[in-house]
């Protein structure tokens, strides 16, 4: 099997990158036990013409959205299925990626760009990235970019206050869910822990203390990540 190449967003702290659909494919790729290579780049633009990452390209495969990868991945390799045979259990995991991938993710790109107090813990990692020659502006230009993003989505357009609520609301429903059981769907490891997984890991106390601590004290919703992680050696 020829190796695949992850190109990706870059690392920042001990994140696997600063995009949480690249460490997903990362996660996918360590589950089922497919040894990769990874290329770093802001640029996403330069690699795939669609201007979005990751983009894994696989022997004369060139793979897009990570959702995508993980069905290719799953295919593939040893290790668990990340999607469940039973269409049942299909079902509900795909919606419940599709919530992570879709509303999740932006609670995220919200936590880095959006606070201002959270900003300013990211923004020197976040810096270090750029070619010296980008550092004094590339990184404003981004997050003014990605806080365009998010008036779109319509997540900066609410109250603050209201944003935090509704993110403290789906991790009570996280947790609510996980109440007698170890994965999100069904009683095996799926795409939707992995998903749901990328998208909180990426919280770190060290710039999103308040999201951090949230995801803390949820100790059945703890659990699950640190599981997807023990599983996937991540
Ligand atoms: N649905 C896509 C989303 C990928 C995505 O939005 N990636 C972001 C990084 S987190 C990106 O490439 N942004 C660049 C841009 O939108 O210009 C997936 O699951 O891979």
């Amino acid at each position: 099997m020829t190796t695949p190449v992850l190109y990706q967003l870059p690392p920042v702290f001990s994140l696997f990158s600063l995009s949480p659909f690249c460490a997903k494919v990362q996660l996918g790729l360590r589950l089922k036990q497919i040894p990769y290579e990874v290329k770093n780049t802001l640029f996403a633009d330069k690699v795939n013409p669609r201007g979005k990452l990751p983009y894994l390209v696989w022997g004369d495969r060139k793979l897009e959205d990570s959702t995508a990868i993980l069905e290719a991945i799953d295919a593939e390799g040893s290790g668990p299925k990340l999607i469940p045979s039973d269409p049942k259990l299909a079902a509900e995991a795909d919606l419940l990626e599709d919530w992570a991938d879709e509303s999740l993710y932006w609670q995220g790109v919200y936590a880095k760009f959006a606070e201002e107090a959270q900003w300013k813990k990211l923004l020197p990692e976040f810096r270090a990235q750029f070619p010296a020659m980008l550092r004094p502006v590339g990184p404003l230009v981004a997050r003014r970019q990605t806080l365009a993003k998010l008036a779109a989505q319509g997540l900066t357009r609410r109250a603050p206050a209201l944003v935090r609520r509704e993110f403290s609301r789906h991790l009570d429903s996280l947790e609510v869910r996980l109440d007698g059981r170890q994965w999100l769907v069904g009683d095996a490891i799926s795409i939707a822990d992995v998903a749901v997984t990328a998208m909180l890991w990426q919280l770190l106390p060290q710039y999103a203390p308040w999201h951090a601590a949230e995801v803390a004290a949820r100790r059945r919703l703890t659990a699950l990540i640190a599981s997807v992680r023990t599983a996937a050696n991540a």
